[in-house]
């Protein structure tokens, strides 16, 4: 079974999880927390490391044990420290860390202080206003809970693309190696780049079915058999995630992944245009009588019903297939598009590394530039600059653009919107810089109207920029600040102000629908990684999937043009 980096990050991150709740050694908690981050900044493949035999000592911030605990992973799949862990921690306990609200810390002190174990516990106790007593939590975090249950129970078990991946790409590899098999695709809402998928659907090209199925069930990652025919089955991997796999003849290709690519809704409109033509469409092909008149290729299906190629991400129902008909579906945008990052973060707050390193990763990239935007003051936490600090980075800005050749800083802030709506730094230092975004780190809880209106207000202000992460959501984590997204982005097109797509994989902040509501109201888009490590520059996909699902043009986006046009863009006054 393959390892992949993000497998031994999940692991050591749920060891500091369960240390933190047993109420371990804040430094012990500390250093797994550490090793996480380091692992996920890794670009290299510990796997393949070890597999190599190299002395990951050698590695920054790895030590012995860490070495040690990290190969123990690689070679078994597990860390014994975690089993031991998971041993003696109520499983309803540690799933109290998923509540909006909780983190591992709190939920040591509900257990210690209040006896709670289960989400029953919990909810008993908020109910009876015995959580917000307790130290550091007060009425709005006991709210925040009771809200918090409400959704955990609703969410049910989806999953983020991000987690997904890799182990989608490893059972494609794996099937792909078979004998005699040809295409190997997933198919699915995984396909069409959804934020969160609920089951992988998997299409294999193959004569010999049988030998596809023998080595799907026989895959070491699957914990479950549910069912096996002769041409389908379905298992459950060892991280709870289904899959569904069908094995096709050549012929039905096209036909059988338009079916289970989807969208349901999108399956049904195109079945529907058949039936209007005398057509049967289903996933064998598509039929005139008993003739298959088309079914090869996706392309054949769509040209069956009049209709050219339409893009996976589009596949919602959402006016996909109007646009085709009109000739006016979008050239979605693509990575190669994109121009450089408006929003990363050095080791000046609360990034990991300096500018100079990020600098050269952005370039690396292929970027022409790169906006540095650490925080301001209001978010401490973060160590946020107060107007000396910022003074004294964009001075640094200019003297590496000096000697930089290829990439250009630009000078920026994560502005954070106070509560009233003002900005947390003077307007004569904001002037000096290249551009800023702005984002609400705080006051999540107010009213729409007054969420709203605050952040309007910010937009007033003739230096602010791009709203960053307009709604705040943490993906199954935190729900997204109540506000009118219509009367923001209105108000934004007004003031020459812009959205932020933020493309970090637990974010992905605008959703679909509002980079879709975005570019329908004119309000171009920037879409960022929010990098704390050049490693994150990586999320860059991750935000261009969402885009696509949201019909994003290379035109819609601030990102894709060259630094002079991007500024007059920029400039409000
Ligand atoms: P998910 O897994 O919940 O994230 O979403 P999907 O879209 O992957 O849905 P899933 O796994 O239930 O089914 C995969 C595809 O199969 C779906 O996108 C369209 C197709 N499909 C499933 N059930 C039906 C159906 O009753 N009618 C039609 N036309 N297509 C269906
Ligand atoms: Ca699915
Ligand atoms: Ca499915």
């Amino acid at each position: 079974m393959p390892i992949h980096n993000h497998d031994i990050t999940e692991i050591f991150e749920k060891v500091a999880d369960l240390l933190e709740i047993e109420g371990a050694n804040p430094f012990r908690v500390r250093a797994y927390r550490n090793a996480a981050r380091v692992v996920g900044g890794m670009s290299q493949s510990l796997a393949d490391l070890v597999a190599r035999g190299e002395d990951l000592t050698r590695l920054p911030g790895v030590g012995q044990d860490l070495a040690g605990k990290i190969t123990e992973i690689v070679k078994t799949g597990d860390l014994g420290l975690l089993k031991e862990l998971e041993g003696r921690t109520p499983p309803a306990l540690a799933r109290l860390m998923n509540v909006a609200g909780l983190g591992p810390k709190r939920v040591h002190i509900l257990h210690e202080k209040l006896g709670v174990t289960t989400a029953e516990d919990l909810k008993a106790a908020a109910q009876a206003g015995k959580v917000k007593e307790l130290k550091g939590f007060g009425p709005k975090i006991e709210a925040l809970v009771l809200e918090g249950l409400v959704q955990l129970a609703a969410a049910g078990k989806r999953f983020k693309l991000v987690t997904v991946e890799p182990v989608a790409e490893s059972l494609r590899q794996h099937l792909q190696a078979v004998p005699g098999v040809d295409q190997v695709i997933v198919a699915g809402s995984y396909r069409r780049c959804k934020e969160t998928v609920g089951d992988l659907d998997v299409l294999v090209t193959c004569e010999a079915a049988f030998r596809v199925l023998d080595a799907l069930v026989s895959y070491e990652d699957v914990s479950k058999v549910l069912a096996r025919g002769d041409t389908k089955s379905s298992v459950v991997l060892r991280n709870g995630l289904q899959v569904d796999l069908r094995v096709v003849p050549q012929e039905s290709y096209g036909a059988a992944l338009t079916y289970f690519t989807g969208s349901k809704a999108h399956n049904i409109a195109i079945r529907h245009l058949g039936v209007q033509r005398g057509l049967k469409i289903n996933e064998y092909g598509v039929f005139k009588g008993e003739a298959r008149v088309a079914g090869r290729t996706e392309a054949e299906v769509y040209a069956a019903v009049d209709l050219p190629y339409i893009e996976p991400e589009l596949r919602e129902d959402w006016g996909e297939i109007e646009a085709a008909q009109q000739g006016r579906l979008p050239r979605l945008i693509t990575l190669t598009d994109i121009r450089g990052d408006l929003h990363a973060h050095t080791k000046a707050t609360d990034g990991r590394n300096t500018l100079e390193e990020m600098a050269q990763a952005a370039k690396g990239r292929g970027y022409e530039y790169l906006a540095i935007t650490n925080h301001s003051k209001r978010v401490s936490m973060a160590h946020g600059h107060d107007a000396k600090n910022l003074a004294a980075e964009m001075a640094e800005i200019d003297r590496l653009n000096g000697k930089l050749q290829g990439i250009v800083l630009l000078k920026a802030i994560e502005m954070d919107i106070l509560e009233d709506g003002t900005l947390d730094l003077p307007d004569e230092i904001l002037k000096e810089l290249d551009l800023t975004v702005c984002a609400v780190h705080y006051n999540f809880n107010l009213s729409r109207e007054a969420q709203t209106e605050r952040i309007i207000r910010a937009m007033d202000n003739p230096y602010f920029n791009i709203l960053a992460h307009p709604s705040g959501r943490l993906i199954h984590r935190r729900e997204p600040y109540d506000v009118d997204m219509e009367r923001l982005m209105r108000a934004a097109k007004e003031r020459g102000c812009l959205m932020e797509l933020d493309s970090q994989p637990d974010r992905l902040d605008l959703i679909d629908i509002h980079c879709k509501l975005a570019k329908d109201l004119g309000v171009k888009v920037s879409i960022s990684t929010d990098a704390h490590s050049t490693a994150d520059l990586n999320y860059m996909r991750w935000g261009i999937g969402q885009a696509r699902r949201g019909w994003l043009e290379a035109p819609d986006v601030l990102n894709t043009r060259p630094w002079p046009e991007l500024k007059k863009l920029l400039k409000r006054i």
